[in-house]
């Protein structure tokens, strides 16, 4: 997966806690997506630690062996960056930091990391700048303490807490700025919403990388870039697509992830007001992932938190051509079969059960099935056009050629 090794890469560790919430299978798991998301942001992971603990401990979250381990690797290993999967607080960064002696990353912060790095307009900027000043100001406290044990506490405490309260107002001062210009331009967005007329709106939604850009340029043939790295879209991008002459808007969205900062949700709320407002959610998966039932529950927790939880969706199941069940020998009587050992064909029957034509296999990549595909966009947003129009006298055709 992650094939490409150049010296431009910043060595780093991984670092993942067992206990009675997440049991090693699944910290292999988190530790996984750790590493793509490192990956995204430039990173190499050359070495992972993981520790067993039910209670994590309040100083450096791992206890003070492995944190020794660790240390003597990084000193031997020139590492610039230990990466945590959990959420560290305040304190236990800044102690980290002061054994370790590198950057100290948690989750949270290599995803706003990343974010950064991939905003290309002003807009996903500012968005991505106000997320980051949140993140930033409770872990001012802790630059604080740093700077006292630097400079040897007496008589520098006060200039120091000086200092770190003009840092917290640079920082609040900024924050407001920030979410001024972000009302700003949310006004000016929802203006363009406005004048978009009385289209039916359609919005891919789903967990990074399952395929949306892919999928919105085969459909809309437009030029969304897409690649095999997490968070490629930041920006909405909206297309008049048409099927069997019935227009309507498709929009192409950021992608979703297990523990998306919240600080994130919040500050990409116009971005994600495209499918708040959206009439019919097209919510893709990329059946290929082992985890994807996880990804399926990541981003329904989301949209339930942007109250868009209820809308009508199609769930698209993509990259059937890369889906690989495992096997198990004929002769083999101890392995249980498991999701993991389901075809398509299984898979498709479970979901048909559950939510009937609402779900559809595809691979945007090959384009396989997506006539299928475009007839139920088609019969759906026909549907919600009818409601929205009933005495229109727009004729929808019968037979429809969908290539
Ligand atoms: N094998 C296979 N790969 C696909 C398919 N659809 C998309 N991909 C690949 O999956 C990767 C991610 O595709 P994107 O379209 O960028 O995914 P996305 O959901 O827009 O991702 P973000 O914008 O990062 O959230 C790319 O390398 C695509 O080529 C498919 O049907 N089959
Ligand atoms: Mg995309």
């Amino acid at each position: 997966m992650l094939e490409k090794k150049t010296t431009e890469y910043e060595r780093a560790v991984l670092i993942g806690v067992i206990n009675k919430d997440q049991n090693e299978a699944k910290v292999t798991e988190y530790l996984d997506e750790l590493e793509f998301l490192t990956f995204t942001a430039g990173g190499e992971v050359t070495q992972r630690f993981t520790q067993r603990m039910e209670v994590p401990n309040p100083k450096t979250l791992i206890g003070s062996g492995k944190m020794e381990e660790v240390e003597q690797y990084v000193k031997e290993n020139d590492i610039g960056s230990v990466i945590f999967d959990d959420e560290l607080s305040p304190a236990q960064q800044r102690n980290i930091e002061k054994q370790l002696r590198c950057k100290i990353i948690d989750r949270t912060s290599l995803i706003l990391d990343i974010f950064a790095q991939r905003a290309q307009t002003s807009y996903a900027r500012t968005q991505v700048e106000l997320a980051q000043y949140e993140y930033l100001l409770p872990r001012l406290t802790g630059l604080w303490t740093h700077l006292e044990r630097q400079k040897g506490g007496i008589g520098m405490r006060g200039p120091g807490e000086t200092e770190i309260e003009t840092d917290r107002r640079i920082v609040r001062d900024r924050i407001t700025l920030l979410k001024k210009k972000l009302t700003k331009i949310d006004r000016q967005m929802e203006t363009q919403r406005g004048n978009r007329g009385a289209l039916v709106r359609v919005a891919l939604v789903g967990y990074t990388n399952v395929g949306k850009s892919t999928l919105m340029n085969v459909v809309s043939k437009s030029e969304v870039f897409a690649e095999n790295k997490l968070f490629a879209t930041l920006d909405t991008t909206v297309r008049k697509v048409v099927i069997g002459n019935l227009p309507f808007l498709l929009s192409d969205t950021v992608g979703f992830i297990r523990k998306l900062p919240t600080q994130l949700v919040e500050s990409f709320k116009s971005t994600l007001d495209e499918v708040r407002e959206a009439d019919l959610l097209l919510h893709v998966v990329d059946i290929s992932h082992p985890q994807f039932e996880e990804h399926i529950a990541s981003v329904n927790k989301i949209l339930d938190e942007i109250k868009s939880a209820d809308k009508k969706t199609i769930m698209v199941f993509n990259k059937i051509d890369q889906y690989k069940p495992e096997t198990i020998d004929e002769d083999d009587l101890v392995t249980e079969r498991t999701a993991a050992h389901f075809t398509i064909e299984d898979w498709k029957k479970t979901w048909f059960s559950k939510i009937g034509d609402r779900a559809l296999f595809i691979s945007a990549l090959n384009k396989e099935n997506l006539d299928e595909f475009r007839k139920r966009v088609y019969d759906e947003v026909r549907d919600i056009h009818v409601t929205r129009f009933p005495y229109n006298n727009f004729l929808y055709p019968e037979h429809l050629d969908f290539q």
